[in-house]
């Protein structure tokens, strides 16, 4: 039912929703146009990737996609986007991490993202989002609006972007961008890079410079922002 020569034109990948193997990517996304729930996670025994898509439609129909991929096809990369609406977006690890780098673009909306142990890049993109990117170093845009982002170990980048953000880096030697807005920074254990144009624009903050280092920044659009 679903081509997978058909993600190749961006027309054809706004009306799908679903999840497709194509050229080593396995190709998760939500309904661009409803509220979805996105689970990734490994299957029991771990040998698969298993993928639900659930949203209910503006006639409140209730829909799901469901598939589960062999890790076996030799997939390296897991791409999952959301539609304009608040997604709920969860790479879950119940049966442990699927241990394949993760890209997340979860659009417009008030989206809740949460990742685990893999690598995993998400843009949060408009909307204030909630992000807890988990173990693995992970790199992590917030866009526009009052994010909540949170790195869990390891060494991860956190953009906060525009908005009042709140970011939190953890564990791990981590690098905390509160160029763009008031922010509350805060790097937690290990040797913190905090990334602003001045650390009083980002009134709480949690900078020792004793372990942590400061980087000033006098225009935002060259750090804090997403690249094109
Ligand atoms: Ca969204
Ligand atoms: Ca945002």
């Amino acid at each position: 039912m679903f081509a997978d020569h058909g993600l190749e034109c961006l027309e054809s990948r706004r009306l799908f929703t679903g999840a497709s193997v194509s050229h080593g990517v396995l190709r998760v996304v939500g309904n661009e146009t409803n509220h979805n729930i996105i689970t990734v996670n490994n299957s029991v025994d771990g040998k698969n990737v298993d993928v639900s898509v659930s949203w209910v439609t503006a006639l409140k129909v209730k829909k799901n996609f469901s598939a589960s991929f062999p890790k076996s096809i030799g997939f390296k990369k897991i791409n999952i986007s959301g539609g304009i609406r608040s997604d709920t977006i969860n790479v879950s690890q119940a049966n442990g991490s699927v241990g394949i780098k993760t890209r997340i673009e979860s659009g417009r909306g008030d989206d809740t993202i949460t990742t685990g142990g893999e690598a995993d890049v998400i843009y949060a993109g408009k909307g204030n989002d909630v992000v807890n990117s988990g173990g693995g170093k992970d790199l992590v845009y917030g866009g526009l609006g009052n994010d909540n982002l949170s790195g869990g170990t390891d060494n991860d980048t956190l953009w906060g972007g525009n908005g009042a953000d709140t970011v939190n880096g953890n564990d791990g030697d981590d690098k905390l961008g509160g160029v763009l807005g008031m922010n509350t920074l805060v790097g937690g254990a290990g040797h913190d890079t905090f990334v602003v144009t001045k650390l009083s624009n980002n009134p709480q903050n949690d900078f020792n410079a004793l372990q942590d280092k400061l980087v000033s920044k006098e225009k935002a659009s060259d750090t804090d922002a997403p690249p094109a």
